[in-house]
């Protein structure tokens, strides 16, 4: 028996209209008592009259019947008004009819344990859901597709080929089956190794997509630093002035760049100092250059060619240009106007820089850390087994197989443990 759950699946505020879900074996009985008329047929979106103890809410109704929800069990929605005092009356009069309410992500967990959904779509859905980008979006979708779950499972399905190939002549030996050979063994799992490193490598394209490129904006004082964050935002974020030492403190704001997002981080000039507050500025200064992806390098003086202490990457903005006109130099630098010009050049350096483009076309990214830990375990674990061919026995390899592949199996949750999964559950919003 299936506890009806309730919540409310849209944001709560002031909106045009909320959906209030139910689900559970008696989801249906109790939209019964409360709904009329009620809907004469699953999947149906009918139109009525719905009894909350305050007053009588006209809303619209659909249910569907298990197995064919998102749940997988018997599901009804509410579509009412929108606003938080009716949503409340419609979810009070569900939990006076029975219903319990909802915990986070309880609905998508009832997905998951009805076989509706895999580790790794719930995964994709929580970041579709987060997405704040295209790109986001889009490797949230590519996890609800299964793109990954499928990959993933090519994956178990050959280790799992190799090690039945060993087992069979292992366990029947007078069968005198033929055991593969080390250096079979060896090539078939460099093989999975070399797909488990193109996996692993795609994360850092898909760190991109998912958080964004975060760059730090260093210099002296009065370059044009909080200018050029402003310009860049395209809005008057920071403060900017003539006197020296106005920025104390870093000052992180995202734009959105094609599909892509970038994160700048305006930072105190930098410069020697006495004054704590400023000598703190400049610690949070170095400290952001160090944590960021890119560094700009900002500078005023056209003759300038000292490059900022950081193992980043960095391009030397020479700013102020309206004041000396001509392009001063070098490759690996950009020349704007801040506060004159146009710094759309800026972002589509980093963008190029970040082979950003590349998320556009590629069709699975690494994006979720899980995920990333999962496939390098494995890939340790079959390097591990691969130097062991030349090693040891071949019972000792297989088991070692084994384990990788219970390893790729926890990232779709097909053997997964208990606290995983209720931990990716638990990031759902409540009403997913
Ligand atoms: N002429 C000119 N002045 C600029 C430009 N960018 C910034 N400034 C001026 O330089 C001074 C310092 O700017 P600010 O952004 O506060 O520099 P920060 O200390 O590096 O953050 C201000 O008076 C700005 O108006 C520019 O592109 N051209
Ligand atoms: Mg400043």
């Amino acid at each position: 028996m299936n506890k009806t759950i309730v919540a409310l699946s849209t944001a709560r505020g002031r909106a045009a209209i909320s959906v209030i879900r139910m689900s559970g074996d008696d989801a249906i009985a109790i939209a019964e008592k409360i709904f009329q008329p009620f809907p004469q047929q699953p999947n149906l979106l009918k139109v009525g009259n719905l009894a909350t103890r305050y007053f009588n809410e006209r809303a619209m109704c659909v249910y569907f019947v298990a197995p064919h929800s998102y749940t997988g069990e018997n599901t009804v929605e509410f579509h009412c008004h929108g606003g938080i005092a009716v949503a409340q009356a419609v979810i009070e009069a569900c939990l006076e009819n029975g219903a319990i309410p909802a915990q986070n992500g309880e609905f998508s967990k009832r997905a998951f344990i009805n076989g509706k959904q895999n580790l790794t779509n719930a995964e994709g859905m929580i970041e579709m859901i987060d997405a704040e980008t295209a790109s986001a979006a889009k490797a949230g979708a590519n996890l609800l597709e299964n793109k990954l779950g499928k990959r993933i499972s090519e994956l178990q399905d050959k280790l799992l080929d190799t090690v039945s190939a060993c087992e069979v002549s292992l366990d029947y030996p007078e069968e005198d089956l033929e055991l593969p050979t080390a250096q079979t063994v060896k090539k078939e799992l460099g093989e999975t190794i070399k797909e488990l490193d193109a996996l692993i490598s795609t994360s850092v394209l898909g760190k991109v997509a998912k958080y964004g490129i975060d760059v730090a904006i260093v210099g002296r004082p009065n370059v044009g630093k909080s200018s050029l964050l402003n310009a860049l935002l395209g809005t008057d974020r920071a403060i900017v002035s003539e006197i020296q030492g106005t920025t104390r403190d870093t000052l992180t704001e995202s734009v959105n760049y094609k599909d892509i997002r970038f994160n700048f981080v305006d930072t105190a000039g930098i410069r020697e100092s006495s004054d704590v507050i400023e000598i703190e500025g400049v610690k949070r200064a170095k400290k952001a250059a160090d944590s960021a992806d890119a560094v700009l390098y900002v500078t005023d003086d056209p003759n300038d060619r000292s490059v900022y202490p950081t193992v980043r990457p960095q391009i030397r903005i020479y700013n102020k240009s309206d004041l000396f006109g001509n392009e001063p130099c070098c490759v690996d630098s950009l020349v704007v106007s801040a506060k004159y010009g146009d710094v759309e050049i800026i972002k589509e350096t980093l963008y190029q820089m970040f082979s950003a483009e590349e998320i556009e076309s590629s069709d699975l990214l690494i994006t979720n850390e899980r995920h990333l830990a999962c496939l390098k375990l494995a890939k340790q674990q079959l390097t591990e087994a691969r130097n062991a061919c030349e090693t040891t026995t071949l019972d000792v390899v297989t088991s070692q197989i084994r384990q990788a592949w219970e390893t790729l199996g926890e990232i779709t949750g097909t053997n997964a443990r208990e606290d995983v999964i209720d931990r990716i559950y638990s990031k759902f919003c409540l009403g997913k």
